[in-house]
């Protein structure tokens, strides 16, 4: 595989499937070829598969930013250097190697969107949801993302809010870490884990105090 300068994968000219849909036919004659040939079984294919919807998830973000929220070290090393302070907790590899993780405030809500096609931090928030692939999102989420924050997520936030929406791409994989609600300074890391959600790392959720 071509590779550029900074070691990622280069498209191939022409070749590169440009759409989900490409994308979802190509994996699928892939698969079937690879099963044919002996080379792996459906069974291998499900266990990848699985891995990334249940060992490789939000959960392991989640755990980032607990741990981000209770101890103000970390906290400065994940906002410096992503990448590597969630190596540190043993979270990395493929699709995460270029992490940038952008803090919400008071008077800065922050969200990521990938343009081009669906670029994503796996090792953190595990496979991207579908609407994040989805045109409209991508779309929208750049040219109107508090009507869509407001209309799609029910985020509605202040009008003195800034909001900035920052493109991931195959380079540069953002994501938020999002403000801890007001009511949790009891809360231990363990538990703090639970309150994060995925969309709030995305930037289209908020962290909801407990009940
Ligand atoms: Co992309």
């Amino acid at each position: 595989m071509t590779t550029t300068e900074s070691g990622s994968p280069a498209p191939v000219s022409g070749t590169f499937p440009v759409t989900d849909e490409e994308i979802a036919a190509r994996v699928k004659a892939l698969e079937s070829l690879l099963i044919d040939k002996g080379v792996t079984s459906e069974l291998a294919v499900d266990k990848i598969a699985e891995m990334y919807e249940r060992e490789v998830g939000p959960h392991l973000g989640a755990a980032v930013v607990a741990r981000a929220w209770t101890d103000p070290e970390f906290k400065q090393r994940l906002l410096d250097d992503a990448t590597e302070a969630c190596r540190e907790m043993g979270i990395g590899g493929m699709q995460g190697e270029d992490m940038v993780v952008i803090e919400n405030t008071g008077d800065v809500h922050n969200a990521i969107v990938c343009t081009l096609c669906s670029c994503y931090p796996w090792p953190t928030l595990g496979l991207p949801p579908n609407w994040y692939k989805a045109p409209a999102y991508r779309a929208r989420m750049v040219k109107e993302p508090r009507t869509v924050l407001r209309e799609e997520f029910g985020v509605d936030l202040p009008e003195q809010t800034e909001i900035r929406i920052w493109d991931t791409s195959a380079e540069v994989r953002y994501w938020v870490l999002p403000q801890r609600p007001p009511g949790t300074e009891d809360m231990t890391e363990e538990q703090l884990r639970e309150l994060v959600s995925r969309d709030s790392m995305i930037g289209v959720g908020l962290v909801a105090a407990p009940a």
